[in-house]
């Protein structure tokens, strides 16, 4: 490991895959960093393996670290989320000084980042919590980078950040969301939409295969085809390339081999929580969720097989493949709308409720290159931002309200062989019902308004008269009173 001392301009503890990545990114990029991890072994073999790749300084402890760093100090954490993090800041703050800049780059909660900004301001440390995407290829090669901090932090740290981060059409994907928890906030949503767009295209598969017969490599031609269009995204172009793969031990499609039992870990989970406190209905991420929960159910799915065994030529429903294909494509789309819709509505009542000036806009610029979730729609969304900053909802913007109305009679259909069929299709049916219960001119919310009312005088307001009123139900002429 290297003696000299506060030469590095930037410094990173956690060298798994993440950091480790992340760290070469960053020496490749022409910035001396001091590099560190609890267990020596993965800064030795970082240095060994990738040391020529750039100016990388070697830290055995965390001492060692800070004073590799020029002052004032960025120090980058990329270590487990949650325990791991706060167990390694504990030990960083007492080492470092006034006006040191404390990253986390790891998947925080962000309601954990809050805590830590205030925290460390406390010690007179800048806290930053940085939203990074694109898996251990986009941490090395480029991925797209969420800032949340002050102002200082972020000029401080942008330099670095616009380095490292993958690059559209010039613009660098990395942008300072807003202060305290924004970045990891924006993040959470992102790995939620993943979640939606992941199970669209979950659906979207057993649907051709289930219903259309096609192998799986037949649907990695669909995919493929798909890809040159407007749905052209990472996830549609991995999913392709996934489905034509075949196992080699067992000749098999390699789908057929890996156990159909999914976790849900994290960031899904969060969004959905988060939703649900924010009252923001993200139909698409929830059900996306709840599919994986469901899907590792694996007994209640062994004993409802067993009483309600499907015959795989009962899910044969006529249909002309051509026509189907295209129908399923437009579902996808139409649905994939809703979900990033959902999404971006999330990150607007986040930002709403914790006082953060976040550019939805700029958010899109961002998930275009690098992150899992980068597709050429994200062009439309960041041009629908534009136009109009203060959308109400991206559904109603001309370029996706014409795609919808384009698409819907052919999303109903798939909906319908679907349950038809006994494919199940949450996300699909989901987005369905949530496009149309947000145009509906009358929903049953008013009957649902009205029980409440009945068996818990939680009162109702009137359509022709403002004012909240209670209806006394128990007496026989039901008089109704106000409730103001
Ligand atoms: P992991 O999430 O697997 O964490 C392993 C790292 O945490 C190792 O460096 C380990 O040190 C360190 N660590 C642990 Br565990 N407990 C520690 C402690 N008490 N004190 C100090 N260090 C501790 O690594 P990763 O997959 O590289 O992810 C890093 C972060 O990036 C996570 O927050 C993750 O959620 C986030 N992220 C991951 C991805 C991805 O695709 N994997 C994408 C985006 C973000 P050790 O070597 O001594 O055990």
């Amino acid at each position: 490991m290297s003696t000299e001392h506060a030469r590095a301009t930037i410094g990173l503890t956690g060298l798994a895959t993440m950091g480790r990545n992340l760290a070469r990114n960053i020496a490749r990029n022409g910035h001396t960093i001091a590099v560190h991890n609890r267990t020596t072994a993965r800064t030795t073999a970082l240095l060994e393996e990738h040391g020529d790749e750039g100016d990388l300084v070697g830290a055995e402890t965390l001492e060692e670290l800070v004073a590799a760093i020029a002052r004032p100090r960025v120090v980058v954490v990329m270590v487990k989320a949650g325990e791991a993090t706060d167990a390694v800041i504990d030990e960083l703050v007492p080492l470092l000084d006034e006006d040191d800049i404390v990253v986390d780059a790891g998947n925080a909660h962000f309601a954990d980042t809050v805590r830590r900004d205030e925290a460390l301001a406390g010690h007179g440390l800048h806290f930053v919590g940085m939203g990074v995407s694109g898996g251990e290829d986009g941490a090395l090669n480029g991925p797209s980078i969420m800032v949340g901090g002050s102002d200082h932090a972020w000029e401080r740290l942008r330099p670095v950040v616009e380095s490292i981060a993958a690059v559209v059409e010039g613009t660098p994907c990395a942008a300072h969301v807003g202060p305290g928890g924004a970045g990891h906030f924006v993040k959470m949503v992102h790995n939620g939409i993943e979640y939606a767009d992941m199970q669209l295209i979950a659906e979207s598969y057993d649907l051709l295969r289930t219903v259309a017969g096609l192998e799986p490599a037949q649907v990695a031609d669909v995919f493929e085809d798909w890809n040159g269009g407007d749905l052209e995204s990472f996830l549609i172009e991995v999913a392709s390339d996934v489905l034509r793969h075949t196992d080699a031990e067992t000749g098999r499609p390699f789908v057929d081999v890996v156990r159909d039992a999914a976790e849900q870990k994290g960031t899904g989970r969060w969004t959905v929580q988060t939703a649900l406190d924010l009252g923001v209905p993200v139909t698409g991420i929830a059900e996306a969720t709840f599919a994986r929960s469901l899907s590792g159910h694996t007994e209640q799915r062994a004993a409802a097989r067993e009483v309600f065994a499907t015959d795989p030529e009962e899910q044969r429903v006529e249909v002309d493949r051509d026509t189907f294909v295209d129908q399923v494509r437009a579902a996808l789309y139409a649905s994939k709308v809703v979900a990033y819709a959902q999404g971006f509505d999330q990150v607007a009542a986040g930002a709403d409720a914790h006082g953060w000036d976040i550019d939805l806009g700029e958010l899109a610029t961002i998930w275009r290159g690098g992150c899992i979730i980068r597709a050429q729609f994200l062009d439309r969304i960041k041009e629908a931002y534009d136009d109009e900053p203060g959308l109400t909802t991206l559904l109603t913007t001309a370029y996706f309200a014409d795609a919808v109305k384009a698409g819907v009679d052919a999303w109903r259909e798939v909906v319908a062989t679907a349950a038809r069929a006994g494919v199940p299709t949450p996300a699909f049916s989901s987005s369905l019902a949530y496009f149309d219960g947000l145009r509906r001119e009358r929903l049953p919310a008013a009957l649902v308004q009205a029980l409440r009312d009945n068996f818990g005088a939680h009162t109702y307001e009137r359509v022709d008269r403002e004012g909240s009123f209670h209806t006394r139900w128990a007496e026989p002429d039901r008089p109704e009173v106000a409730a103001d």
